[in-house]
């Protein structure tokens, strides 16, 4: 029988040097040298059982939305349990760990959609806990990211039932505060004006 030394272990583990280097990931993305910051990031928070993309501006999505060839970041979070984020097609596979901010940095370099699957079993539905990448054109993108930060804007109808006369100034004009671009110092500066008189 022959002998294996601990030398000849070591070789074997040992990667190939003719591996590739950039060949971490699957079809339809590629890893970023992470130098420079990313061109979009999104958090992502796991839970049972859904992914929750949370993009700048407030938007809030039940499907992550890309760039097609643009560095993304996700912040991942787990809520309750872990879970772990999983797009076979990319070979992208992320455990989400509860109490650990965990960042995923990726090049989406194939427009299309693509399952993402939860692949740590975190429950009874654990199963149902999928959701789609969804890579397309920038201006595509863009195009979601403006309509969906138009729907998450507060409802004007919320204050309809409210009787005006009940509110201070900074109350009654919050609603508006994002359609105007007037931010919370400034309505607290009204509002001061207001009550002088
Ligand atoms: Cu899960």
């Amino acid at each position: 029988m022959p002998t294996i030394t601990g030398a000849e272990i070591e070789m074997a583990a040992a990667p190939s040097e003719a591996a590739p280097v950039e060949n971490h990931y699957g079809v339809g993305a590629a890893p970023t040298r992470e130098t420079t910051p990313p061109d979009l990031a999104v958090d992502v928070a796991a839970m049972q059982f859904a992914w929750i993309f949370t993009y700048p501006d407030e938007v809030v999505a039940g499907e992550l939305h890309v760039p097609l060839g643009k560095d993304v970041l996700l912040n991942l979070n787990a809520q309750d349990v872990i879970h772990s984020f999983w797009v076979p097609q990319f070979r992208l596979k992320q455990d989400v760990i509860p109490g650990q901010a965990t960042q995923l940095r990726f090049v989406a370099t194939k427009a299309g959609t693509y399952p993402l699957v939860c692949a740590e079993l975190c429950g009874g539905y654990h199963g149902a806990m999928r959701a789609e990448v969804i890579v397309q054109p920038e201006a595509e993108f863009e195009a979601w990211l403006a309509e969906n930060r138009l729907a998450s804007q507060p409802a004007v109808t919320e204050t309809i039932a409210v009787n005006p006369a009940e509110l201070t100034p900074a109350d009654f004009l919050a609603p508006y505060a994002q359609t105007f671009g007037v931010d919370g110092g400034a309505l607290a500066s009204l509002d001061s004006q207001f009550s002088q008189k």
